[in-house]
This record gives C-alpha cells, structure tokens and sequence, in this order.
C-alpha cells in the first residue's frame, strides 16, 4: 500500500484541478465513483461487496480518504486489491488536490476506481475530485429524513444506495418515504436498497456497475 501525506495547493481552483485528474483517469480508461455517506454507513463494508464480486474480472483501485489512519485500507486489502490511502489530516473531506496527491501512486490501469471519501454528509458533495459520478450511501439507522436534511449530496449523487436493510425491521426507517424524498431531491437518480452484511442487493448493483464498465470499455474502442 502507498501513503500520500497531504500537502494543498492554493493557487489553481478545484475545479480546474479536478478537471485535470478527470483528465488523467480518462487517459486511464477507468470508472470513477466517488462514494460519499455519513461515518458508518456502511461506504467499507458495501466497497467490500463490490470488490469481492467483481475482482475476478475487472481491475479495480481503491483510494481511500480518512482524516487519520489506516483501518479501512487495511480491511481492503485483505481482499488483495490494490489501495491508495490519503490521510486528509484536518479536512473533513477530499478535495481534488488532495486525490490529485494519489495520482503519482497509480502505476497501471485499472478498469474501475472506488474512492471513499471521509465520512461526511455535507462537505465532500460540495468537492469535485474528477470522479464520473457521485454515490451516495444513507443507512437506515440514520433515519429516512436525512435526504430533507442533506439535500446538496442526494441532489447530486447520480447512485443512491440505502444500506443496511437488514435492520428494517428494527429501525424506524420507511423505505418508500426515504426514496421518495431522494426522488424528490434528484428525480433521476437511480436507488438501490442493499445490505452489506447479508449481501442482499448486491448482484443487482454490481449488474447495474458491469454494464457502465462494460459501455465505457465500448465508447474508447
Ligand atoms: N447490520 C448491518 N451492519 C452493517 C451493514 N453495513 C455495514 N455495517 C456495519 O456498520 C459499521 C460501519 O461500517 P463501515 O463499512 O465501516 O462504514 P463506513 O464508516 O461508512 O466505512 C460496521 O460495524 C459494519 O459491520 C449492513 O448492511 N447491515
Ligand atoms: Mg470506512
């Protein structure tokens, strides 16, 4: 695993910086999803499913965004990915200079790129890093108002994952009622109801996530 210790550039704007890295992974081929939830919806954990179902038969990158430490890279891993770690030190979010400092680590090129953001409803949607698109990760232990309430990342995220489904059952949590105030919020946006602990949903995502990788192989040749 390579670290990257953050140092941020003022001058250029993170839109421009993100266009670059956009730039740099469309070179690459590669699918960039930029996976944003609060901490401990589940963004590792649902990574993991996805990474098990699909390593066989794409190459996959993680980069992985925490303020501080290893864990998650750690669980990766395991899993014999490769992983980039980006320590944000201070910041509650990655921002494209900061995943621009991962750049430099990618030595090949990989099919498809996951980034987990820091944990955090508000300030990574507010960041471009170069990502293709926005998935947005709201579990139902965070209760299903959290779209009213964060509405700028559920807004943007083109992927709603509603994860831990299992807990329905528990929780005080309406399916239906969180989905259509995600609709609300974004009428476009395509939802899946997950959970992953049992993996229940997951072949249906990682279906939806091949034909995108599929199409994006299409379009370069
Ligand atoms: N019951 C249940 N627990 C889950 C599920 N997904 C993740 N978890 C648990 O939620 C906690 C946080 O998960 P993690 O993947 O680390 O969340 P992150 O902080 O968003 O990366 C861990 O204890 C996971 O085992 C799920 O679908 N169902
Ligand atoms: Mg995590």
């Amino acid at each position: 695993m390579k670290k990257v210790d953050v140092l941020k550039p003022v001058l250029v704007s993170n839109k421009e910086r993100a266009r670059e890295n956009r730039k740099i992974f469309d070179k690459m081929n590669s699918l960039v999803i930029n996976i944003i939830s609060s901490p401990g919806a589940g963004k590792t954990s649902f990574i993991q499913k996805v990474v098990e179902h699909l390593k066989e038969k794409y190459r996959i990158l993680v980069i992985e965004g925490d303020i501080q430490g290893q864990i998650d890279s750690s669980r990766l891993m395991k899993l014999g990915v490769d992983v980039i770690q980006i320590n944000t030190v201070t910041e509650c979010h990655l921002d494209a200079f900061m995943t621009a400092q991962a750049l430099p680590s990618i030595k090949k090129n990989y099919d498809l790129v996951l980034i987990e953001n820091v944990g955090n409803l508000v300030c990574p949607a507010e960041f471009e890093i170069g990502e293709d698109y926005k998935l947005a990760i709201l579990s139902t232990p965070e209760g299903d108002d959290k779209p009213l309430k964060y509405p700028l990342l559920f807004h943007l995220a083109k992927v709603v994952v509603i994860n831990k489904c299992d807990l329905l059952p528990y929780v005080d949590f309406k399916l239906q009622k969180a989905k259509d105030r995600i609709k609300n919020k974004n009428p476009r946006a395509i939802i899946f109801d997950v959970s992953a602990k049992t993996g229940k949903g997951l072949v249906r995502f990682c279906t939806f996530l091949e034909k995108e990788l599929n199409d994006k192989k299409k379009n370069k040749s």
